[in-house]
């Protein structure tokens, strides 16, 4: 997967794509990230960005010529007809686990991230495929979300990983909480370790730790245990938990 990043502040990522799984990633070639500024696409003297808003009011706005180009150029850079372009901002849909799952399905993203008030709305109506938000909540720019949908859609890559499966066990890939994990001691300062995850048994392993994603999903995020699939058998050990919640 390629994923190009418009951004004024390239720096910015540095960090976050320097290092450990993002970082082998690319060096494995499963992934592919280049940051385009669009400042090197504004053509007068002083290169300008941004302006101030039509209508008046505070701040500044993202110029949408520099922005244009700068995804034009992304597109035209790479042959792609699996390809999806997103403006990171609190007006779009709420990134889940369901939407990193639908964007590792493409092999090329381009994510334009606003900075200042936002960018000019003609680059939400007429250049961006979709908006997408991280969290109700603002940010000074689009490139915190821009990473977080970077690594949250990379883990979905095969291999990238390690283990293939490991991203199958991810919390709300199944909609559910995670069960806890547990490492070497067996006890520290007194705390034990569960019993069952030193048996051996894996079926009552895998029992428990169902139970436990259930549990927690029901006392923590009844919502997405509203939403999930659920089987017989999560059925039955919900009754269990009520049960043993109620002190039956
Ligand atoms: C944001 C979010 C976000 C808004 C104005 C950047 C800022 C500035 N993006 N999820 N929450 N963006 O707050 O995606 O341009």
């Amino acid at each position: 997967m390629r994923i190009d990043i418009i951004s004024l502040f390239p720096e910015m990522f540095d960090g976050p794509f320097g290092h450990s799984i993002i970082k082998r990633a690319r060096e494995a070639g499963l992934l592919i990230v280049n940051i385009i500024n669009p400042r090197d696409f504004a053509y007068d003297k002083h290169r300008i960005v941004d302006d101030y808003p039509f209508g008046g009011g505070s701040g500044m706005v993202m110029k949408p010529e520099p922005l244009y180009r700068a995804v034009e150029s992304a597109k035209t850079a790479v042959e792609s007809n699996k390809r999806r372009i997103i403006l990171m901002c609190p007006g779009g849909e709420v990134f889940t686990q369901h939407k990193a799952r639908e964007l590792a399905a493409y092999d090329h993203l381009i994510l334009v991230c606003g900075h200042y008030e936002g960018v000019d709305e003609r680059i939400r109506q007429y250049v961006v495929d979709e908006a997408v938000s991280i969290g109700d909540y603002v940010l000074t720019g689009g490139e915190l979300p821009a990473m977080v949908v970077t690594d949250a859609v990379a883990r979905m890559i095969p291999g990238v990983l390690g283990a293939s499966d490991a991203a199958v066990h991810d919390s709300f890939y199944s909609g559910l909480l995670e069960y806890p994990q547990y490492t070497r001691p067996r006890e520290f300062n007194g705390w034990e370790v569960p019993e069952v995850l030193l048996s051996g048994d894996h079926a009552k392993i895998e029992r428990w730790r169902r139970k436990q994603s259930l549990k927690r999903t029901l006392e923590r995020r009844p919502d997405l245990l509203a939403s999930c699939v659920l089987s017989e058998e999560d059925a039955k050990l919900l009754a269990e938990i009520k049960r043993e919640q109620s002190g039956c």
